[in-house]
């Protein structure tokens, strides 16, 4: 029964498909070249059909390509996602031959043909295509596709297809419920609610169109840079085409030359933002649930926690801390004293994060009801008048469709209206509204809901004749849809940064479109609490990390659905290195805060949630490196080990920066489970037993037990134990030292104050260590570290991991000057 019915719903769904994909193959080519135009940057070509396309030189390894069709250029060029827009032209060169325009950085060479116009870019050194178009850019002149076409006003299709290599692998795409490899996967983005989705589920909640590309070793990444709903196709439709076009605006995309995938992240956080640093507190363990209420419950969970030894650093208060879910409001007799319980639960060393949707409660009024005149307006009764709903109306901040009737979906508080946050007076509003959070004491902002979801109509239908003001272009839904999430962080994260100018924001998003990385964190939704879903953590995360959003994680034991003490104990040996380690659950799901299951349960999570806690130097150094090159701190392995190819379809393990590698259990009733290492020596970071890689070892994983890994050649940093960031000074760090085959280890430890913006002015502490084997022995030095702060006098040790038996520790006083040790 179930066999039939997935046969047919693939047929169906086939079907879909590939009626999709012939409309490509078939839809209207751009014409060919007939004139050239030089520009300090690149070249404008000019088609025969009046198309035109612009190449632009941004880097040596970056270049854009933007096509308009059967029209010139618009003179508008503006994108949400884009940081940088002023890049210094490198070297670059043009010519032309009878069939041909070529440009030339040091690195890319991009060959257009005339006719038909095709682009490759090549390798400038070796002449070898790295990515080339299948077909000619193309769109739907016609509106042939108007059935996959969802705002027929919005344009024209527009695609472009690339020949697909035969064994060519495909990363990125951002946040999509699939495996790491996305070869022969079809994907849609268009921002969705999507609760309890499952792997296969397309779209959910997030859009990021950028992917990378990786051919023989060699990777390339292409980003695709338009808001409309967008479709991305690895060669499910073809054997030969990769394929990705939009239902509107213009073929804008960005080439990014590899090879290695790590230089190509890089490259994309400069063109769409680097992650600034959250406050080192959002390393910390998180709990929430829908919802703690009222304030005497919160204080409880926390006193749970504390009674049980167990870290916390965050709890967050869901959508029932509200006025009847009006956000910016506390409700007064569920939380009378928001700032009390803020510095009651600050003393205990946690801090609160609350939900703030989109949603505003539509609530027009008699002119004669009286205005709030509460000096805290968010704490006044608000069914009277709403200070909010008042003030958006009066500025005409709010949505309207184009009839110029106000938008009015229905969301928690019912009738309700959404702000337009193109506006850049109204991102400003909407951020200083966050005083009623910032006064209170809370310390960071949770934004849900903000595909954004309508009750009314999920698709996104009933809001598509919704008007944005998009930088005066007052484009329609189809085109703002993607990019509200990105605006509504945005406006949060600058009014977080306004009120609050010593401290890092903290901004968690659920939908998101690129760029989101430079104002929000993020977390993967409702999940179920099941074991697939466990499973599909690992490609998520890590695919969150290859499409520009290191700041990951997921509901740890699953949203919806009933968990139990394995799955959770599971699921903590997944997240306990995941940037975002935070317990939720749904409203009318089983409790499943980690004592939930019983003591045998409990102490198996507080384990990992201590050695967490340890492990806060080193995972703190690898999120530094994610802010600074665009690096995730949750990688897969072939991110470490892109010339192995039995990484490329790896998804049941990952690494931590470049040295700890953790294969966690991902199915019920297993003790064991097999695991693969990359060539290289690795110890076994329980038993310290040492392995030869380059193969699959079979390793014990009881339920205490998750198999991880160290990377020899690595030290590992380590702190005290603690129950929150803050209750200690890192005092002692320990570096454990795993040598290489040759003897040696090195590693760099990033230091700073943990919460304030003072580490982009160079108040930081940059330490680089390296052991090599003298004898019987060890000489570690400890170069004079950079930056300016100074985390003052502390003991440093250094443990020599190779052999248990005859493990020796030296401890010095750390100095912030170079040293020389020597371990006997
Ligand atoms: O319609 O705020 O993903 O984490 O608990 C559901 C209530 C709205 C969805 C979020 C979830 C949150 C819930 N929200």
């Amino acid at each position: 029964m179930m066999k039939q019915l997935s046969a047919s719903l693939l047929c169906v769904l086939g079907l879909a498909i590939t009626a999709l994909a012939q409309d490509v193959s078939r839809m209207d080519k751009i014409g060919p070249v007939v004139g050239l135009t030089k520009t300090e940057k690149g070249v404008v070509l000019k088609c025969a059909d009046e198309s035109q396309v612009q190449i632009t030189i941004l880097a040596p390894d970056l270049i854009r390509v933007r096509a308009s069709f059967a029209k010139p250029l618009p003179e508008k060029d503006h994108s949400w996602a884009i940081a940088k827009v002023d890049w210094a032209t490198p070297r670059w060169t043009v010519r032309e031959t009878t069939d041909s325009v070529i440009l030339a950085t040091d690195e890319v060479e991009v060959v257009v043909k005339r006719s038909p116009l095709l682009v490759d870019f090549r390798d400038a050194r070796t002449h070898e295509s790295i990515n080339a178009d299948e077909q000619p850019m193309a769109y739907d002149a016609s509106g042939a596709l108007a059935p996959v076409q969802f705002d027929p006003s919005a344009g024209r299709f527009v695609a472009a297809s690339k020949k697909l290599g035969f064994d060519e692998h495909f990363y990125g795409l951002g946040e999509k419920a699939a495996r790491l490899d996305k070869r022969r996967g079809f994907f849609i983005n268009w921002n969705s609610d999507t609760p309890g989705y499952s792997e296969g589920k397309d779209p959910i909640y997030q859009t990021i169109p950028f992917y990378i590309g990786l051919n023989r070793g060699n990777a390339y990444g292409i980003f695709f840079d338009n808001s409309y709903r967008s479709y991305f196709d690895f060669g499910r439709s073809s054997q030969q085409r990769v394929w990705f076009g939009a239902e509107g605006g213009e073929l804008n995309y960005y080439f990014f030359n590899g090879p290695s995938i790590k230089k190509i992240l890089n490259r994309y956080a400069d063109l769409t933002g680097h992650m600034p640093l959250p406050p080192m507190w959002a390393l910390g363990n998180q709990q929430s649930r829908w919802s703690y209420y009222p304030d005497t419950m919160v204080e409880e969970v926390v006193r749970q926690y504390r009674e049980r030894d167990l870290p916390l650093d965050v709890l967050h208060l869901d959508i029932d801390y509200m006025q009847g879910y009006r956000v910016f409001t506390f409700d007064p007799k569920r939380f009378p004293s928001p700032k009390g319980l803020a510095e009651k639960l600050g003393s205990e060393g946690v801090k609160l994060v609350t939900i703030v949707d989109p949603g505003v409660k539509y609530q027009p009024q008699p002119p004669s009801a009286a205005r709030v005149t509460s000096p805290q307006p968010e704490l006044a009764p608000q069914d009277q008048r709403y200070y909010v709903f008042d003030e958006g109306m009066q500025k005409n901040y709010f949505q309207h469709r184009k009839s110029g009737d106000l938008f009015i979906p229905r969301v928690w508080p019912g009738e309700a209206v959404f702000v337009d946050f193109t506006l850049p007076d109204a991102r400003r509003w909407w951020g200083d509204l966050h005083r009623a959070y910032v006064d209170n004491g809370i310390a960071g902002i949770w934004n849900d809901m903000n595909e954004p979801s309508d009750f009314l109509d999920q698709t996104g239908k009933n809001q598509i004749d919704v008007i944005s003001n998009d930088e005066g272009e007052k484009s329609t839904h189809a085109k703002n849809r993607n990019v509200f999430a990105l605006l509504m962080a945005r406006a949060t994260y600058e009014g977080l940064e306004k009120l609050r100018p010593d401290r890092r924001p903290y901004v968690i998003t659920r939908a998101a479109y690129a760029g989101i990385q430079r104002y929000s964190t993020m977390w993967t939704g409702d999940s179920n609490s099941s074991w697939d879903a466990l499973a599909l953590n690992i490609p998520m995360f890590t695919t969150l990390g290859l499409s520009g959003e290191p700041f990951v994680g997921s509901d740890v034991g699953g949203f919806i659905g009933r968990g139990s003490g394995e799955l959770l104990v599971r699921s903590y040996q997944v997240s306990f290195l995941a940037p975002f380690c935070r317990n939720h659950k749904v409203i009318d799901g089983y409790d499943q805060e980690p004592w939930r299951f019983g003591k045998y349960y409990e102490d198996i999570i507080r384990k990992y949630l201590k050695l967490r806690y340890q492990l806060l130097p080193f995972l703190y150094t690898t999120l530094e490196e994610s802010h600074r090159t665009g690096v995730p701190l949750f990688r897969p392995l072939l991110l470490n080990y892109q010339d192995d190819p039995n990484t490329y379809n790896l998804d049941d393990e990952f690494m931590v920066g470049r040295d700890l590698l953790v294969a966690p259990v991902l199915k019920p009733d297993l003790t064991s489970r097999l695991v693969y290492l990359p060539k290289g020596v690795w110890y076994d970071y329980w038993t310290n037993k040492k392995y030869q890689g380059g193969s699959m070892i079979q390793v014990e994983a009881p339920l205490d037990m998750v198999p991880m890994f160290i990377r020899g050649g690595a030290i590992i940093p380590t702190g005290p134990e603690m129950l929150y960031v803050g209750q200690k000074r890192f005092d002692p760090i320990t570096f454990s030292i795993y040598p290489d085959e040759t003897g040696s280890a090195s590693t760099t430890l990033y230091e700073d104050d943990g919460l304030s913006p003072a580490y982009k002015q160079g108040a930081f502490r940059r330490s680089t260590i390296a052991a090599t084997r003298v004898g019987v022995g060890y000489a570690v030095t400890l170069n004079a570290p950079e930056g300016s702060y100074d985390p003052g006098l502390r003991e440093l040790r250094f443990v020599v991991m190779s052999d248990r038996a005859a493990r020796k520790t030296v401890t010095v006083k750390d100095s912030g000057s170079e040293r020389k040790i020597q371990i006997p």
